[in-house]
């Protein structure tokens, strides 16, 4: 059977991580390990006047004077209003926000070291706290940067000539739409484990990363060492979701104590400190205003959308990364032809903005999403035909939007037609009539997106990250046993491209996936690339272990023509052997001709190694687009304000499918994700920018009670642009669930007249909207 692209083949990684064999940084123990525990900052604004370490532990705590050689991390941008900021390890002279590092201890044990953590003293003036991003851009407000004189990271914008189209655009409406702050919360918190290799003369450490070879760079960068004194070292790592794929504070705090301690020190995070100094991500403002005509025909829109950042700016994609993305991202897959838009990038006294699944097209899917069924609602049509009629069309096919996307292929109203199939709209209206008779109310909402992937260079440049490559390289050989192995810079940290990487290489050389090893994570043994996010890994790891097996391919067989004493084009790869005819080497053959008997091979052949490191980029640089539309009905209880999915739909496009099987589990987890943030996720602030969601019975994920049996649909249209027409899609489904779901509840409760238009939905917003539309 074949194990190439577009086979439903089950995961490689799978028997070790469900057997608990996997290793992750967790599971390492080193001869001389000692565990650290942080201090971190009780205050959320605040001038540090002194760390105290306790009496007679002097050696095992240490505080910014002890890293005065480290250099703070520092995101650049060429964009040229940006405001970078110094984010030291351990917090120098102020803290700006609660949980930032402030010291480090070690210990023989984490409850040694958090012992010692306590007895740390911290004298702190606190300052006013700055929590809500939209007064922060105002002059009178404190300031995090004083130096900066604003608050703004960044401020970009489109300018269209909206002002005509406000004059005669016969349907305007005006929005305010905001979406909550989130923590992506992976299975395995962030861990990180650094020690000294005198024998190499390298700091190797040991982390939980989508990115470990720009991790190496950042920690030499910072700690001043050179590239060749650094291996990073990504085991087993149980989800990133875009929070693994920046340099975090504490990866380089540890390995600079590794060295100073002269042993292996590991810091493992905790839920805690997870949810409130870790991970933060997605808080966006809009006020929008759309112009349409009387058939709800788009024909403009005027933004302005403010993202609450946090308090510094990550390394390397920075804190302007969501609103450039933001920007650029809100017409989404819409055919119209004027847009204004202006973005405020915000600093608060917050953790830090990381990536999270979809960056920044969650926020303005739900925007566009709902502005979309508001239109239809002011024209009196049913929204899924206005989406339809102003979905690019597929005759306009490749199209240029107004923002400049190129999007190559595809049909996106088709899309729609086939999401209202598959969740029956007519009938659906006929039920939600026949439910509301007896008090039930139910709604439908769909949400349409496309989502660009494997972006290149360019359009990293453009976001003024130049450092950002968007190429990747790969390796795979034969072994002397005539197995195969992959060698990728990339990561695999569930999203499963230890396994389609493993197909690819499979498709041209036809070896069984259960013979190709994959190696990955270790920038000791892998060609650089950097890493997973912003969907990228199919189209440029893949599209690098293609060319690479390609050429290798090529190699074998000349091998095999020289034993099978034929001509190389006439030697067809099958079942894992070299055929000419009905005559047949094995790859075993092939090998050992060559790694162990060379001397029997002519030169033409002997020079061909079975071992080939390609380069890889797509031939456009701007990125291939992915699209879906999801659709969901929900049954709203208007007395809890409870809202129930009964019925969820997704039908997406993402190119030719390496593994069907996994593209399910991308799309069904993705949507669970989305949902969460649709219904249920919300990290919280006080006035004084503290925490009130530090423990997952405040924060609220969704389980398999809470979620939906996910029906899902799919077209195939290639990209012309890539190794086997493939597009990026891993971050997709997250994207459209708070659209849809928000779209259905506003459906459900229109006999309130009600309109929700902030996430999450949930039972407090929901039956509050209700509420104060009765009292209006
Ligand atoms: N794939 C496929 N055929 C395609 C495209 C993709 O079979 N045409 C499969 C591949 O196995 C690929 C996966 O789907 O690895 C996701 O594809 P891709 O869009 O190339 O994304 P990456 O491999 O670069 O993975 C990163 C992406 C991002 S950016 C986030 S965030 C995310 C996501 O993937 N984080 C995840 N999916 C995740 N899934 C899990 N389980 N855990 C995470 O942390
Ligand atoms: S948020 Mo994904 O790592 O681009």
């Amino acid at each position: 059977m074949s194990t190439g692209i577009g086979e439903r083949v089950q995961r490689k990684e799978d028997r070790r991580l469900l057997n608990g064999q996997a290793r992750f940084v967790g599971d390492i123990r080193l001869p001389r390990q000692w565990e650290a525990a942080f201090v971190r900052s009780p205050v959320a604004h605040g001038r540090i006047r002194a760390v105290r370490k306790p009496a007679g532990a002097e050696a095992r705590v240490f505080t910014a004077a002890d890293l005065a050689d480290v250099r703070p991390i520092r995101a650049q941008s060429s964009l040229p209003s940006y405001n970078a900021s110094d984010q030291y390890p351990l917090a120098k002279d102020k803290v700006r926000f609660v949980g930032e590092c402030v010291a480090i201890c070690i210990a023989p044990t984490r409850a040694e070291a958090e012992d010692l953590a306590e007895r740390v003293e911290l004298e702190i003036d606190a300052l006013p706290a700055v929590v809500d991003a939209l007064k922060a851009r105002q002059p009178d407000s404190a300031l995090l940067h004083e130096e900066w004189g604003s608050n703004l990271f960044l401020t970009t914008f489109f300018d269209g000539d909206i002002d005509s189209l406000r004059k005669t655009a016969p349907v305007v409406i005006e929005r305010e739409y905001s979406t909550a702050r989130q923590c992506m919360n992976p299975m395995e918190g962030k861990g990180t484990l650094a020690h000294w290799d005198e024998k190499a003369g390298q700091l190797v450490v040991y982390t939980s990363t989508q990115v470990p070879h720009l991790i190496r760079t950042g920690i030499s960068e910072f700690l001043g060492l050179d590239q060749g004194q650094v291996r990073v070292i990504a085991p087993d790592v149980g989800g990133g979701f875009g929070y693994k794929c920046v340099l975090q504070p504490e990866e380089l705090s540890v390995s600079w104590v590794a060295r100073r301690a002269g042993r292996p020190i590991r810091w493992t995070e905790d839920r805690r400190e997870h949810l409130v100094a870790g991970a933060n991500t997605r808080q966006h403002h809009y006020r929008l205003t759309a112009f349409a005509d009387t058939r709800g025909r788009l024909l403009g829109i005027d933004a302005e959308i403010t993202v609450d950042v946090g308090a510094y700016s990550v390394w390397p994609f920075t804190a302007c990364l969501e609103a450039a993305q933001a920007g650029g991202n809100l017409p989404g897959p819409y055919d119209f032809g004027i847009y204004r838009c202006r973005t405020y990038s915000v600093a608060t006294n917050k953790p830090a903005f990381t990536p999270y699944r979809g960056v920044a097209r969650p926020g303005v899917c739900f925007a566009m999403e709902l502005t979309i069924d508001a239109i239809a609602r002011a024209v009196g049509r049913e929204p899924s035909e206005v989406r339809k009629e102003n979905l690019v069309p597929a005759a306009k096919m490749p199209y240029t939007n107004v923002t400049k996307k190129f999007y190559d292929s595809g049909d996106y109203p088709e899309s729609v037609a086939q999401a209202e199939k598959a969740i029956d709209l007519k009938g659906f209206r006929a039920r939600q009539a026949a439910a509301r008779a007896e008090g039930r109310y139910l709604g439908i909402g769909f949400s349409t997106f496309t989502e660009q992937s494997a972006h290149g260079t360019k359009v990293f440049a453009a976001w003024g990250l130049p450092l950002v490559p968007g190429y990747d390289q790969a390796m795979v050989k034969i072994t002397p046993s005539g197995s195969v192995e992959v060698r990728s810079g990339n990561h695999s940290f569930g999203q499963g491209l230890e396994t389609t990487l493993a197909q690819v290489a499979s498709e041209w050389l036809s070896v069984d996936v259960s013979r190709i090893g994959v190696v990955m994570g270790d920038t000791g043994v892998t060609p650089y690339s950097t890493g997973a996010y912003a969907s990228r890994g199919m189209v440029m790891s893949g599209g690098a272990v293609s060319k690479a097996a390609e050429v290798l391919a090529g190699r074998v067989r000349r091998h095999a023509a020289h034993l099978l004493q034929c001509r190389a084009e006439d030697v067809r790869l099958a079942e894992g052997k070299a055929w000419h005819g009905a005559a047949h080497v094995t790859f075993e053959d092939i090998a050992r001709a060559w790694y162990l008997r060379p001397d029997q091979l002519p030169d033409d052949v002997e020079t061909a190694g079975l071992e080939v490191t390609e380069g890889y980029k797509p031939d456009i640089d701007t990125g291939v687009f992915t699209y879906a539309t999801h659709a969901a009905v929900v049954e709203v209880d208007p007395d809890t304000g409870r809202v129930a999915i009964e019925d969820y739909f997704i039908f997406e496009d993402c190119g030719r499918r390496v593994n069907p099987l996994i593209l399910e589990g991308q799309a069904y987890g993705g949507a669970a994700q989305g949902i969460g943030t649709a219904l249920f996720e919300e990290v919280l602030y006080d006035a004084n920018g503290q925490p009130l969601t530090s423990t997952l019975a405040d924060y609220i994920l969704p389980g398999p009670a809470e979620l939906p049996a996910f029906r899902l649909g799919h077209a195939e249209t290639l990209s012309p642009y890539t190794r086997h027409g493939i597009k990026g899609v891993g971050e997709g489904a997250a994207i459209a669930p708070g659209g849809a779901i928000v779209n259905a509840v506003n459906d459900a409760l229109s006999p309130f007249g009600v309109e929700l238009n902030s996430l999450p939905a949930t039972p407090e917003r929901v039956l509050g909207a209700i509420l104060k539309a009765q009292a209006a």
